[in-house]
């Protein structure tokens, strides 16, 4: 069995995707999720310049030999571009093996270890009111877990408020625009906002809440110990994590569950994190981690300490990263809850696919793959829309983290 040409397919149905297509001489052939949000055109030029001229001819059956070629081959390892460009050709890859089994993928990996996979969805406002409604249609939609963001009054668009309801895009301007950030306001502000949902909504939800790589692990520690009375199921990304040895200060002194990944390649980003057991959530994804084939490493090792998946599941993740991803959890054995940011109506249609939501769970599908597919004719319709995420600033002017 031989790669007889692979291409790649750039759409923006509402956002931009970057989709890699893998064909066979057997008629068979495979979808992979390139996406980097804000720098989709890096990729792309990785996977036309570099990566296909290398898979032609090859067997596409030698999943493991090609993600070694192509990381060890390369010499130059890691890195967000280099591991979605492998990410994609993986997951093309087990996309091809799976329809070859003719077997739904989750077979593949092992099989079945849950029936439903637990979400939570993003509900935000511009303040503590609009917030509380917000998780209030979340819980009516049938969700058991609900990340909460609100608004701080004097900070400008502070991190993931949304300009509609039940929907959330961030990277939405031509060039980057410009929010604000005070972390002192913060403080004072968001452990309001879980004091006042677990007033109005009781104990019986999981909450979360993303700190967003704004806090010093000091100031994260605070937020932490703050926010223990109201019971979070995890605080996510509360400092950044390039050093993780920063995250002791934080775990010494809070028992709020923390979770961190999803800006991480490899097992190397997270592997003192996972083996000093300072956090008990990693976040990697499909697409960002070096497909299936890595995160699964990822995930074994995580299982050794206890630590829970929580793959990363905002929109600029492609519903072929999200079906992927299920047929991953619905394996897993410590798998912990999945992200779930509902795509638009245009970018489901342009990726059709065999998922579906029910009763705050979603459930991937039996057709053999990870059953998302790519209708290009419509993808053309769709050209491609330059879009960054936005910049922080502190009141300053000094630069902050987004
Ligand atoms: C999350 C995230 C995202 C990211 C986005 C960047 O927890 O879902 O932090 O919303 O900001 O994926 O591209
Ligand atoms: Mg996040």
């Amino acid at each position: 069995m031989k790669i007889i040409s692979a291409k790649v397919i750039v759409t923006c149905p509402g956002r931009n995707f970057v989709t890699l297509k893998i064909m066979t001489d057997q008629g068979v052939y495979g979808i992979g999720d390139a996406t980097m949000n804000g720098r989709e055109k890096a990729v792309v030029a990785y996977l036309e310049d570099h990566v296909i001229p290398c898979l032609i001819g090859m067997d596409p059956r030698r999943i493991e030999d090609i993600w070694q070629y192509l990381y060890r081959g390369a010499y130059w390892r890691r890195g967000p571009v280099t591991m979605r460009a492998i990410a994609a050709v993986d997951v093309a890859l087990w996309d091809i093996k799976a329809k070859m089994a003719n077997m739904p993928l989750y077979q593949l990996l092992g099989g079945r270890s849950r029936d439903g996979i637990m979400v939570y969805g993003h509900a935000n406002g511009s303040d503590i009111a609009e917030t509380v409604d917000a998780v209030g249609q979340y819980i009516d939609l049938g969700y058991k877990a609900i990340r909460a963001q609100t608004g701080v009054p004097g900070i400008k668009d502070a991190y993931g408020v949304g300009r509609g309801k039940l929907f959330y895009e961030p990277a939405d301007a031509a060039l980057p625009s410009v929010t604000g950030w005070d972390t002192r306001k913060a403080l004072n502000y968001v452990p309001k906002l879980f004091e006042k949902l677990r007033e109005t909504y009781g104990f019986d939800h999981h909450l979360l809440h993303d700190g967003h790589h704004r806090y010093t692990p000091q100031e994260a520690a605070n937020l932490g110990k703050m926010l223990e009375p109201y019971q979070l199921f995890w605080l996510e990304d509360v400092t950044p994590a390039e050093n993780q040895e920063a995250f002791k200060l934080v775990r010494q002194h809070t028992v709020t569950p923390l979770a961190v990944g999803e800006i991480f390649n490899t097992i190397w980003d997270a592997k003192d994190l996972i083996q000093n057991q300072l956090i008990d959530y990693i976040r990697c994804t499909i697409v960002s981690a070096g497909g299936v084939t890595h995160l699964r490493r990822i995930a074994d090792l995580a299982s050794l300490y206890q630590v829970r998946t929580g793959s990363h599941g905002a929109t600029d993740l492609s519903p072929v990263t999200m079906g992927t991803a299920l047929h991953f959890d619905t394996w897993v054995p410590n798998f912990g809850i999945q992200e779930y940011m509902r795509h638009t109506e245009e970018t489901d249609a342009v990726f059709p696919h065999d998922y579906h939501f029910a009763s705050g769970e979603l459930f991937c599908g039996e057709a053999p793959g990870h059953g998302v597919d790519i209708d290009e004719a419509l993808a053309a319709k769709y050209p491609y829309k330059p879009a960054y995420l936005p910049v922080a600033r502190l009141s300053d002017g000094t630069m902050w983290n987004w």
